[in-house]
């Protein structure tokens, strides 16, 4: 993370990273994204077999290691936790170097993953505006003497472009440092003001501090909206996945006997990496 990115990441609470992903990564992503969709899309029509603290119900596929919640079809999104164990094709994510080292820059003590989502969503749907202001501690935005010093903090990664109108990530910058809760009322991402949609091309990502006011705009076109999100933070913090909040994180022991050793510290929450530190 050079020195301009971290300006603007301490500025806005985001960076726009453009091709930051390969084309062979792109390729082999999307083609993994397009079978764990149409494997969930296949589990949503039974009951569920989990309520969250929040009340979204999921299916759990306990053989392939994810849990579902939401729905296809127009307006609806469908939102798969714990997708790493879908598909060898997502490791490549997992101490993904280039990730990596933005994420070091930005959360100072050892970084876990604590959360992956696939987030599918469909012709008219929207995701609504949340976060921004005070937030608890576990999304928290801050900046000591070591410098940028982020709890949670998502990179999405894009395997296809989003074009205005096609239901971009969207953020009201800056709002990672404000002082108070966002006081618009029904949080439609497209009507409050200060939100930007932000359009990307395949391959490109977004990184941004989890303190920071966003959503996803309306997806007026045609084309469904497809994004693998993934949570850091530090190590002490545990699954953050709606699914799975706050437990151990769910990593199926098929999915972490692939993993080098470096993979699996990634989910290895109160560990410390080297014995005697903390980092
Ligand atoms: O991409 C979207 O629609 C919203 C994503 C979001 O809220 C998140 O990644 O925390």
């Amino acid at each position: 993370m050079n020195d301009i990115e971290q300006y603007e990441f301490d500025r806005l609470g985001y960076l726009v990273i453009p091709s930051f992903l390969t084309d062979a990564e792109v390729t082999s992503l999307a083609a993994a994204v397009d079978a764990a969709e149409a494997d969930a899309l296949a589990q949503v029509d039974r009951p569920p077999d989990k309520i969250s603290a929040y009340g979204l119900e999921y299916r759990h596929n306990a053989e392939k290691g994810y849990f579902v919640s939401g729905a296809g079809g127009e307006g609806n999104a469908l939102l798969i936790d714990e997708f790493f164990n879908m598909d060898p094709a997502f490791d490549a994510l997992v101490n993904h170097a280039p990730t990596m080292a933005y994420i070091r820059a930005i959360v100072q003590e050892r970084p876990t993953i604590n959360n992956s989502e696939l987030r599918i969503r469909y012709p008219g749907n929207q995701t609504g505006a949340h976060c921004g202001g005070p937030v608890g501690l576990k999304l928290r935005y801050n900046y000591n003497a070591r410098g940028i010093n982020c709890m949670m903090v998502r990179m999405v990664y894009f395997v296809h472009d989003v074009e205005p109108g096609q239901g971009e990530f969207c953020v009201v910058p800056a709002t990672h440092k404000s002082n108070m809760v966002s006081p618009y009322k029904g949080n439609d991402p497209d009507k409050e003001p200060g939100m930007v949609g932000l359009p990307v091309k395949a391959g490109d990502a977004i990184l941004f501090t989890e303190n920071l006011r966003h959503g996803g705009l309306t997806n007026r076109s045609r084309q469904t909206r497809k994004t693998l999100h993934v949570g850091y933070g530090p190590f002490w913090m545990k699954s953050q996945n709606h699914s799975t909040m706050d437990e151990e994180p769910y990593i199926l022991p098929s999915t972490f006997a692939r993993y080098t050793e470096c993979q699996r510290m990634l989910f290895r929450a109160h560990q410390t990496l080297f014995e005697g530190g903390s980092n």
